[in-house]
């Protein structure tokens, strides 16, 4: 194939357009390049299990069975700290931040925050899981241990962001604040080839994803779009479509692709949502933004809300940019009591 770039090349390609780069985050992608065909490599193997040995049992080289969500996170984080480019990262599966130690580490000028395996509670079913990052120039000084503030910025602030998505196949999805591309793993190489450039989600959509077992739970506007999308047939005569796989990062892939909008609003039980603003919704939110579509919280352009916590919770309103604006309208017609 005449047109074959492997996603190293594609980086290092992209770097020139940046006068000032100094690769270091071309090395940082690098890493997490690496760390994704491992933990593909594990997830391919997640269905022996079963045979090999449940988690938390010994396998038959006797090792210890370890969840997927925790090896990735070892993985990756493994995968960061032995390139000096980050001097730490902040994890779902992780209660605090984790500072690298290493001078080298801490002379370098990125955090990553991240979710090593978004939708875990799939793999036993043989769903499609997915790895999501962020990562973020610090504002601590150079040279010493990082702090909360690296980590509490803004969407907006974003230098990269992107996913992995294990699934019929395996793909690497990552902007840098230049357009949306994507690269297919070809395990037979072992590398990740462009696939998918300049991705463009479509500014209308036919896909609604949310789960509609929290349907009475939710918002009143949520509750109408959802109305207004079961009675309403666009001008193409095809009525809107219901697809929910419950793992974000292959329910936004999809949507991508496809034309769509993924919700996940609040509910009376849980008033900011389910999912988490810095490692799940900013990045989603970049690479939304990034491809012609929208983030928002319902109100508020996610990229523009100001953190406080680390592990908070947003509710979630991200695709194409004619649903997200019209479940947007629905919300502020429909004010909570
Ligand atoms: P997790 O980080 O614990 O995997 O939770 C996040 C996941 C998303 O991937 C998915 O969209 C959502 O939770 C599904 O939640 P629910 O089962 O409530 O619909
Ligand atoms: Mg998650």
């Amino acid at each position: 194939m005449s047109g074959l770039r492997t996603l190293g090349e594609f980086v290092v390609e992209k770097q020139a357009d940046f006068p000032h780069a100094s690769g270091d985050l071309s090395s940082l992608l690098a890493s997490i390049r690496l760390a994704a065909k491992i933990v593909n490599r594990e997830i391919n193997k997640a269905g022996l299990v079963d045979i090999t040995g449940a988690v938390g049992t010994e396998n038959v080289q006797g090792e210890a069975q370890q969840k997927l969500d925790l090896y990735a996170n070892e993985k990756f984080k493994a995968a960061l700290e032995a390139r000096d480019q980050v001097c730490g990262v902040a994890s779902e599966e992780e209660d605090e931040t984790v500072s690298f130690d290493r001078d080298k580490n801490q002379h370098a000028k990125y955090v990553v925050l991240m979710d090593p395996l978004d939708g875990s509670s799939n793999i036993d079913v043989n769903v499609s899981v997915g790895t999501i990052f962020s990562i973020y120039r610090r504002v601590s000084p150079v040279g010493t241990p990082p702090t909360l503030e690296d980590f509490l910025q803004p969407g907006h602030k974003q230098v990269a962001a992107g996913y992995v998505i294990y699934g019929s196949s395996t793909m690497l999805v990552y902007t840098t604040g230049a357009g949306v591309n994507g690269f297919t793993y070809d395990p037979s190489l072992g590398t990740f080839c462009l696939s998918h450039e300049n991705m463009m989600i479509p500014d209308v959509g036919k896909i609604y994803s949310i789960n509609e077992g929290n349907y009475i739970r939710f918002p009143k506007g949520v509750k109408k779009y959802i109305k207004y999308c079961q009675e309403n047939v666009p001008e193409d005569g095809r009525p809107y479509t219901s697809r929910y796989i419950g793992s974000l990062v292959s329910d936004f892939h999809r949507n991508l692709l496809k034309g769509g909008i993924y919700m996940y609003p609040s509910t009376q039980s849980h008033p900011d949502g389910k999912l988490r603003l810095l490692y799940e919704c900013n990045p989603m939110a970049f690479l939304a933004e990034q491809a012609g579509g929208t983030a928002s919280d319902g109100k508020r352009r996610i990229m523009d809300i100001d953190p406080k916590e680390l592990h908070e919770r947003v509710p979630f309103f991200c695709g194409s940019k004619e649903m997200v604006a019209k479940v947007e309208q629905f919300i502020a017609e429909n004010p909570e009591d």
